[in-house]
């Protein structure tokens, strides 16, 4: 069903009180087919593939999402480059690993000069915009738009940066998102031109901040612990010594919404500050909401006062349940966009993107968060529908810096020869694909801010995942320490709970997998930065 566009109009205009407001563009009388392929990239922030139902029905129906699936591809081997938001769109944005495109980790500022694909686009007379989440410090370059999220960004009444005016939006992120991502494709763009935009939600980021139309929903489902939720991390160091654990990290008021009004709840006290400044700023129609279902959760939990592995199983179900409402908000929002593309006859010239800034974990191994090179958060979901071209899965490996040159391949654009990914465009057509690759590399970099995750860097195969662990020297914060091997066998350990690394029969699979990764560090251009 087509949206009502004087609806969206008007909420819109009215957010953009301060901002230029773009003219009116006038009617094409082109079709839309004569025009180089639109592109449409979807892209939500922390969205685990075990939460959209292509990929996996356990937890949620996203009839929205699977859309794009059923008419295009699934891709069930897709990855990224360093799992955290500003790596891994910067190498979204260039192709390029990330000491290559110079953003390793998200306290770097991404330099806005270099190469991107939206800045190829424009020179080659693409209409290009990014509307949400940015989270690359510097202002957008190579958008003709752009309306962008602070930093995170907040889930109510969020404040964005429109071509670099601030201006404070009333309403749930997600909707005023779509809002203004429909708003730019009915009146913001220059309809003789094709358009690339990036539509970048915040959701569900932490602290899976549901809308207020979506918090009763599965308030009756359990959610029981994954197998691997009381992980030992034996023979896993790194693992051992996270901060990312729901059991001891996930703070029941700021994370969990406890934040009861007389104050007898407490979590970790900058947090449980955090939780309630999050809190005030909803108006008091969203608090009233919000209230009448956040304060039967509070005065059940206060009468249970669950502890131990009571409160271990309470606390994953809370997170379960709020991050399964902020999904179910994505989804509905991302039917609306596909609802108007189809309104509007745009689906047959438009490709379109469904992919996340990385994986995350839903419990597996005891965490929430990401970072790690192991499979919850080194996957990402990667749904393309190209029209006219291939339904179904594709099962090669693939890597979150091949959207840049697939998404240039598929405009018709050429391919710089200094981008490290390679097209995908021929598996979305079912033709032969010939990666310039022989694995994937990874390398991760943040430490020990903000869940002491340890530097590390990995090659993967189909079948093997090498992980480095590198040294960490002693510092005012850490002590100093040993660099180490994991070595997994995917195929008989898919839960990569076995480091196989020194065991009696496995050194010619190590050594040749170092190999692997040296001769992709030096494809890469890095193999002078880690000493293997
Ligand atoms: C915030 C979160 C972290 C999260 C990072 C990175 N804390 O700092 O839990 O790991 O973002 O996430 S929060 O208290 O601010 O929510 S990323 O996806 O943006 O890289
Ligand atoms: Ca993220």
């Amino acid at each position: 069903m087509k949206e009502p566009m004087d609806k969206i109009k008007n909420l819109v205009c009215m957010s953009l009180a301060g901002a230029a407001i773009m003219p009116f563009a006038a009617c094409s009388d082109k079709k839309e087919e004569s025009k180089p392929l639109n592109i449409l990239y979807i892209m939500c922030d922390d969205h685990s593939y075990q939460t959209i139902s292509a990929y996996d029905n356990r937890y949620i129906n996203t009839p929205n999402i699977d859309r794009i699936a059923a008419d295009g591809v699934r891709f069930t081997n897709s990855f990224v480059a360093n799992s955290i938001s500003g790596p891994s769109r910067a190498c979204m944005l260039t192709g390029k690993h990330s000491l290559a495109n110079g953003f390793t980790d998200n306290r770097s500022e991404f330099d806005g000069s270099q190469q991107t694909y939206p800045k190829l686009l424009q020179a080659q007379g693409y209409e290009t915009a990014v509307i949400g989440k940015w989270h690359l410090t510097s202002d957008p370059t190579g958008f003709n738009h752009w309306d962008i999220l602070i930093g995170q960004g907040d889930y109510y009444n969020p404040t964005f940066i429109c071509n670099g005016e601030r201006v404070q939006r009333k309403g749930y992120a997600t909707n005023v998102t779509t809002d203004l991502a429909l708003e730019w494709l009915e009146n913001g763009r220059d309809t003789e031109k094709p358009f690339c935009l990036l539509l970048h939600h915040k959701a569900p980021h932490r602290t899976w901040m549901p809308d207020t139309c979506d918090l009763d929903l599965f308030s009756d489902t359990e959610f029981p612990l994954p197998d691997t939720f009381y992980d030992s991390y034996e023979g896993r160091e790194a693992a051992r010594i996270q901060h990312m654990s729901i059991s001891k990290d996930m703070d029941i008021v700021y994370d969990l919404k406890l934040a009861d009004k007389d104050s007898t709840i407490h979590g970790r006290p900058d947090l449980e500050a955090a939780g309630r400044a999050i809190y005030n700023r909803m108006d008091p129609e969203q608090k009233a909401a919000w209230d009448a279902h956040y304060d039967k959760v509070i005065a059940d939990f206060k009468q249970k006062n669950p502890q131990g592995k009571e409160l271990d199983a309470w606390k994953f179900r809370q997170y379960m349940r709020d991050y399964l409402r902020v999904i179910t908000s994505v989804d509905r929002n991302i039917g609306r966009v596909l609802d108007y593309l189809e309104a509007e006859g745009l689906m047959e010239n438009t490709l379109i993107v469904y992919t996340s800034d990385q994986g995350f974990y839903m419990g597996e191994h005891g965490w929430f968060d990401k970072r790690f090179m192991y499979e919850e958060s080194f996957r990402t979901p990667l749904l393309m529908r190209l029209p006219g071209g291939k339904k179904g899965d594709v099962p090669q490996l693939v890597q979150n810096i091949d959207y840049a040159p697939t998404i240039l391949e598929a405009a018709g654009v050429e391919i710089p020869s200094d981008i490290h990914g390679c097209s995908l465009l021929p598996l979305l057509k079912d033709e032969e694909w010939n990666p310039n690759r022989k694995a994937l590399y990874y390398r991760y970099y943040e430490f020990p801010d903000e869940h002491a995750v340890r530097p590390h860097l990995g090659v993967r195969t189909e079948r093997y995942k090498l992980i480095r662990i590198c040294e960490v020297p002693a510092s005012a914060s850490t002590e100093a320490m040993p660099g180490s091997w994991e070595l997994f066998d995917l195929e008989n350990d898919p839960q990569e709970l076995n480091n196989i690394y020194g065991t009696p029969g496995t050194e010619q699979i190590a050594d040749s997998l170092k190999s692997l990764l040296k001769e992709l560090q030096l494809q890469y251009g890095e193999e002078q930065y880690v000493e293997l």
